[in-house]
C-alpha cells in the first residue's frame, strides 16, 4: 500500500446524521486544506471553529487538528465536522481532491482500513490490536464489544507471545546443533527434549484455540451445532429446540443432506442453531465437519450410550430417543424430542454451557484468520515431533535442517497472528475487513 499520499475519507457512518466527519491524513494535509480554510493555522494542535470554502460555498466547520506525530496515524491529521449530509460530504471530498491534484499534491480517497493501516505502519499499534479496532467497529452486542476491547488491549499478544518465544528458543537450539555439527560431543538439544517441549507448546496452542476460538459470534450469538450418527433424531431435536418445524425429519437414515443454520432463542440465550447430516459409520460429511469446527457448543446426539469424556471440550453428549433407550449414566442429558419437559431441560443445559463458555473465553475471541494460523503453527510443531521421533531420546537430531525449517514456518504463522512478521498478504486480509474512513 502507498503510504506517501495524503488520504481523505468520510469517517462517519453512511446515511444522514446531525454531524458528518471527514478525516484527512498525510504529509500534505495542511497544504491540501489551507486554500479552503482562510486564516486557520493548521500547524497548531487543537479544536478550531472555521469556515470551509468550496467554490461559491462557505460552510461552518469544526476542525480537530492533530499535527504529526501525535495523531491516530502518526501523520498530520485533520478531522472536520460539518452537517451530516452524505452528498455534501462527498462533494467536499471531491472538491478537495480535485484542487489538491490541480496544485500538484499527491492526494486520493482512502482505502478501507487505510487510516488504521498507517497507524500500524508507523508503529502506533500491533496487528492484533488493529484487528481489535475492526472488531470494535463491527461489534453489535455487549459480548462482541468486550471481546474487541480485550483484543485491542493486547489480549491476543499476551496469549500467543509466550508460545512463540518458547518456539524461538527451541529453534535457536536446533540451529546451534546444525552450526556445531562438527563437534561430536556437543548436543545442543536432544530429540527427547525437543519432543517434550514441542508437545507442551502445541498443547498450549491447542487449548488457546479451544478456549478462545470457535466461530466468531454472529450478532453476539453462540453457534450450537447438532452432530451425531444418521437417524439419531438431530433434526427432530433441532425443530423442538427452535419451537417450529424448520427441517425435514424422517425415519430413514440420511435425511439431512446439508448443514442448516437458523437463529433461535434457547433457554434465554440467542443462538445460531445448526443441523448437520448424520455420520454413516465412518463416512462423515464435510459440511458436518466444517460446522463442528466452527461450533461454540456441539450437541453430540446419539441414542446409543457412549463415554462422553472422550468427546472433548465444547461437546455435550445428548442421549436421544430416551423413550426407546434404557437408562444410561454416561450422558450429560437424556431426551425424548417429543417430550416438552425433556426439551426444556435440555435448553437449560445448553444455556448454562453457553454461559460457561463465554466466561472461560476470558472475553477474548480469536478471529478465524488467527485460529487458522495457530492451527498451522501447531501442525508444524507436530510434524517436527514426527521427524524427531525417529531418533533416540538422548541423542541429537539426525534431520535438524528439516526440523528447523518446520519450526521457522511455525514461528512465521505465530508472528503473523500478532503482526511481528507480517507478510503482505496477511496485511491485505486484516485491513480489507475495515470500513473506509477508519
Ligand atoms: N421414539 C422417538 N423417535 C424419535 C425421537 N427423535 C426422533 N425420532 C424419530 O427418529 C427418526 C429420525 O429422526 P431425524 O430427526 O430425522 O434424525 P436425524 O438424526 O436428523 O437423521 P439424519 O438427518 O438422517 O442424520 C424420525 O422418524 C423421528 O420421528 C425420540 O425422541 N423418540
Ligand atoms: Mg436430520
Amino acid at each position: 500500500m502507498d503510504i506517501t499520499s495524503t488520504i481523505i475519507a468520510i469517517s462517519s457512518p453512511p446515511g444522514r446524521s446531525a454531524r458528518g466527519l471527514i478525516r484527512v491524513s498525510g504529509p500534505e494535509c495542511a497544504a491540501l486544506l489551507a486554500p479552503h480554510l482562510a486564516d486557520v493555522d493548521l500547524s497548531v494542535r487543537g479544536v478550531v471553529s472555521a469556515r470551509f470554502c468550496i467554490g461559491e460555498r462557505d460552510l461552518p466547520v469544526l476542525l480537530l487538528q492533530m499535527p504529526s506525530p501525535n495523531s491516530y496515524t502518526s501523520e498530520d491529521t485533520v478531522e472536520m465536522q460539518t452537517a451530516g449530509n452524505p452528498l455534501l460530504l462527498a462533494q467536499i471530498i471531491d472538491a478537495v481532491i480535485e484542487s489538491g491534484i490541480t496544485r500538484g499534491l499527491s492526494v486520493r480517497h482512502a482505502n478501507p482500513g487505510e487510516f488504521t493501516y498507517r497507524a500500524w505502519y508507523h508503529g502506533r499499534m500491533s496487528l492484533d490490536r488493529a484487528e481489535g479496532v475492526a472488531a470494535l467497529i463491527a461489534a453489535e452486542s455487549d459480548v462482541e464489544l468486550d471481546a474487541a476491547r480485550h483484543a485491542f488491549l493486547g489480549g491476543t499478544n499476551r496469549l500467543i507471545t509466550p508460545i512463540s518465544t518458547g518456539l524461538a528458543q527451541v529453534l535457536a537450539l536446533v540451529e546451534a546443533g546444525i552450526d556445531f555439527a562438527d563437534e561430536e560431543d556437543v548436543v545442543a538439544i536432544s530429540s527427547g527434549h525437543l519432543r517434550s517441549r514441542l508437545d507442551l507448546m502445541s498443547s498450549k496452542l491447542q487449548s488457546a484455540v479451544e478456549s478462545h476460538g470457535g466461530g466468531e459470534p454472529v450478532d453476539g450469538r453462540c453457534r450450537v451445532v447438532l452432530r451425531g450418527p444418521a437417524n439419531a433424531g438431530k433434526s427432530t431435536l433441532f425443530n423442538a429446540l427452535l419451537g417450529r418445524k424448520r427441517v425435514v425429519t424422517h425415519d430413514a437414515a440420511g435425511t439431512t443432506r446439508d448443514a442448516i443454520v437458523e437463529r433461535g432463542c434457547i433457554g434465554g440465550q440467542d443462538v445460531l442453531l445448526v443441523d448437520t447430516p448424520g455420520d454413516d459409520g465412518d463416512i462423515v460429511s464435510a459440511a458436518a465437519e466444517d460446522a463442528q469446527h466452527e461450533a461454540d457448543i456441539v450437541l453430540w446426539c446419539d441414542p446409543v450410550a457412549r463415554d462422553s469424556t472422550l468427546l472433548g471440550d465444547r461437546v455435550l453428549f445428548v442421549q436421544t430417543k430416551r423413550d426407546l433407550a434404557p437408562s444410561d449414566a454416561g450422558s450429560d442429558v437424556r431426551v425424548c424430542a417429543f417430550d416438552t419437559g425433556d426439551v426444556s431441560r435440555l435448553a437449560t443445559v445448553i444455556a448454562a454451557a453457553i454461559q460457561g463458555r463465554r466466561a472461560s473465553r476470558g472475553h477474548l475471541s480469536l478471529t478465524h484468520r488467527q485460529q487458522g494460523l495457530a492451527q498451522g503453527a501447531r501442525q508444524c510443531m507436530l510434524d517436527a515431533v514426527g521427524i524427531a521421533s525417529g531418533d533416540r531420546a538422548e541423542s541429537g537430531l539426525t534431520r535438524p535442517a528439516e526440523v528447523a525449517a518446520l519450526l521457522r514456518a511455525g514461528l512465521n504463522d505465530l508472528g503473523a497472528i500478532t503482526g511481528e512478521i507480517p507478510p503482505d498478504d496477511v496485511l491485505g486480509l486484516v485491513f480489507a475487513g475495515f470500513c473506509v474512513g477508519k
